[in-house]
């Protein structure tokens, strides 16, 4: 497809909206931004709920692209995940599917696959078509939003590409993200590529940069232009010196999803 310009980002107010706030348009996208969280110094932004539906189609309008991040993003009561990310997705797919928006990003999560055993050293890497292991009403909420993905391409042909993203934040703060850690600037990259990338139909990819103690198979991101630069190695030393190596023991090292396999999740993690 022609490189889309104008960008709608949801959840741009989050940490991940933050960060590809800044790294983005250095890419030539222009972000519409929506989020219902007030964003200080965006008068343009778009304050609204995902429950929204005219804000939402509204909001879609005329825009290339969408970057779908909106959402609770930790596990939370059943009733608040469905509101706002089994709802909201929907309302968001069928704000693009009116507005007639060809492509969308899919902020969906390793917490799709979380009770995936995670591979033991040397062993194959978990492929992207592994089933859905949802470790959390969150994670649950996540493979119903791939699915939703599926059919919206099955019968409206609007475009996916599902990001089942690791850990994005500006440094790994534990031993299992060396594993599943995204950079902000892999992440830049891995969203262009999925702006981009020609006939991706509807395409799951996991999102991570490419770490030494990769736990995943990257070849499907691969696949639609992604080229990852960074390794979370660096931080390998000091992280296991302060918490010691993962134990496959403990029920919150043993699966992709980490802490969250626990009830309740572990946190902070
Ligand atoms: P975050 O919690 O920092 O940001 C989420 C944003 O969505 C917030 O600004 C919030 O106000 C907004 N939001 C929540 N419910 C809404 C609703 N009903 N209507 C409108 N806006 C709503 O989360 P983060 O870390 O920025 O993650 C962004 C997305 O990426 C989420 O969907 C999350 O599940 C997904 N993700 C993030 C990962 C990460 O490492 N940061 C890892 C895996 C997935
Ligand atoms: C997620 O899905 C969360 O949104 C993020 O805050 C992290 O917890 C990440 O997964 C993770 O697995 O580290």
């Amino acid at each position: 497809m022609p490189a889309p310009r104008t960008v709608l980002l949801t959840g741009a107010a989050g940490g991940l909206g933050t960060l590809m706030r800044g790294i983005l348009p250095a890419y030539g996208y222009e972000l519409r931004l929506f989020d219902a969280t007030p964003i200080e110094g965006e008068p343009g932004a778009i304050t609204a709920d995902l429950a929204d539906k005219e804000a939402l189609r509204e909001a879609a309008r005329g825009v290339d692209a969408i970057i779908h991040l909106a959402g609770i993003s930790l596990e939370a009561s059943f009733e608040k995940i469905v509101r706002a990310n089994i709802e909201g997705t929907y309302n968001l797919y069928e704000a693009a599917r009116e507005e007639g928006v060809a492509r969308t990003v899919f902020a969906s999560s390793n917490h799709a696959v979380g009770f995936t055993p995670r591979p033991a050293e040397g062993a194959p890497l978990i492929p992207i078509d592994t089933p859905h292991r949802p470790d959390t009403f969150y994670g649950l909420s996540k493979a119903f939003g791939e699915d939703l993905a599926q059919l919206y391409w099955d019968l409206h042909g609007v475009e996916t590409v599902s990001v089942r993203i690791g850990s994005c934040f500006m440094e790994p703060s534990s031993v299992r993200m060396l594993s599943v850690w995204m950079s902000p600037g892999d992440g830049g990259r891995l969203f262009h590529a999925a702006l981009t990338a020609e006939e991706v139909g509807h395409t799951v990819i996991y999102g991570s940069s490419a770490n030494t103690r990769l736990w995943w198979d990257l070849s499907t991101a691969r696949a639609i232009g992604y080229d990852p630069q960074d390794d979370s190695e660096q931080y390998a030393e000091k992280l296991i010196s302060e918490h010691g190596e993962l134990d496959p023991d403990n029920s919150a090292h043993a699966n992709l999803g980490g802490p969250f396999c626990t009830d309740p999740p572990q946190w902070p993690y």
